[in-house]
């Protein structure tokens, strides 16, 4: 049983992974025995990540890579092949948000939300299908998100971004499974990373943000996630453990999709 979510030479892109989400789940796959390969857009951050993955004792490599960059990405999968070999599992991870409302968002910035968080997942499984059907499978994980069910005030684009994302996913499972390349997404909740820190400020009083403390009372484990509860569904979702699951979305989000909320004291 322990053999089905090895990870032994096994070559893993985790793309935006210097921290955050990207980063525990590149751990968890370097703990399980793949070889760490990540990007991100710029050299200080590929730097942060390489420190931090040597300081947990993966020798993980780094490039600078912007994934809405088609040629750019094609370029990266062609020297992580000649340098590494060829990737065995894709996750993408690399995402923004733009929390605005609606009828104040641009175009730009919406089409900008879109890019990253839709067209570039898009961008990096082609570039990394061709070498899975020839190799004999592959596995694909898209980061979803709680937006991939739900809609709330200000994450228009993200929420369309995250939806079709969850449709890129299912889509990509139908083309290609007859190819043994599984692909499936995960759901995180509310994690606790830089991207949400501006939700967990706290308030001038020293009081919790308001949104803190919605999210504590919307999530039935009553606390935000930790990176490191992606770790294990990632592996499961990177390893030979699942390899009859296919389109699928797991939401890691405490119970948040299950739950109507706790009723306000
Ligand atoms: P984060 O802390 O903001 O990290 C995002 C990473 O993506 C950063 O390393 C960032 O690099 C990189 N990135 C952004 N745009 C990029 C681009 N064009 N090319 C290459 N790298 C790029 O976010 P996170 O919370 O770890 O989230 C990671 C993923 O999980 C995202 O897809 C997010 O939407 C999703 N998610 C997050 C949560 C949550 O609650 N945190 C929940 C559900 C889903 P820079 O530092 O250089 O910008
Ligand atoms: C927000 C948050 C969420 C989380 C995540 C939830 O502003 O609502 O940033 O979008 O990042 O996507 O699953």
């Amino acid at each position: 049983m322990e053999n089905m979510f090895n990870l032994k030479g096994k070559v893993a892109l985790v793309t935006g992974a210097s921290y955050g989400i990207g980063f525990a789940i590149a751990k968890a796959f370097a703990n399980a025995g793949a070889t760490i390969v990540f990007n991100d857009i710029k050299q200080e951050f590929v730097d942060k990540g390489l420190a931090g993955y040597e300081a947990e004792g993966i020798k993980a490599k780094g490039y600078v890579c912007d994934v809405t960059d088609e040629d750019a990405v094609n370029a990266l999968v062609a020297t992580i092949e000649k340098e590494v070999g060829v990737i065995d599992i894709l996750v993408n991870n690399a995402g923004i948000i733009k929390r605005i409302p609606m009828h104040e968002m641009s175009a730009a910035e919406f089409r900008q939300v879109i890019d990253v968080d839709l067209n570039a997942p898009f961008i990096c499984a082609k570039a990394v299908i061709p070498s899975m059907m020839k190799k004999g499978g592959g596995k694909i994980i898209n980061i979803c998100s709680m937006m991939s069910e739900l809609g709330r005030e200000t994450v228009s684009a993200y929420a369309a971004a995250k939806g079709g994302l969850k449709m890129l996913t299912r889509n990509i499972a139908s083309e290609y499974g007859e190819y043994n390349i599984q692909c499936n997404g995960i759901g995180p909740g509310y994690i606790a990373t830089p991207q949400t820190a501006p939700l967990r400020e706290r308030q001038a009083d020293g009081s919790r943000h308001p949104f803190d403390s919605f999210i504590i009372a919307k999530t039935p484990a009553a606390r935000w996630g930790k990176p490191e509860d992606l770790a294990g569904p990632a592996v499961f979702l990177a390893s030979e453990a699942s390899n009859f699951v296919n389109g699928h979305v797991l939401y890691v989000d405490g119970g948040i999709l299950a739950y109507i909320g706790k009723q306000p004291k």
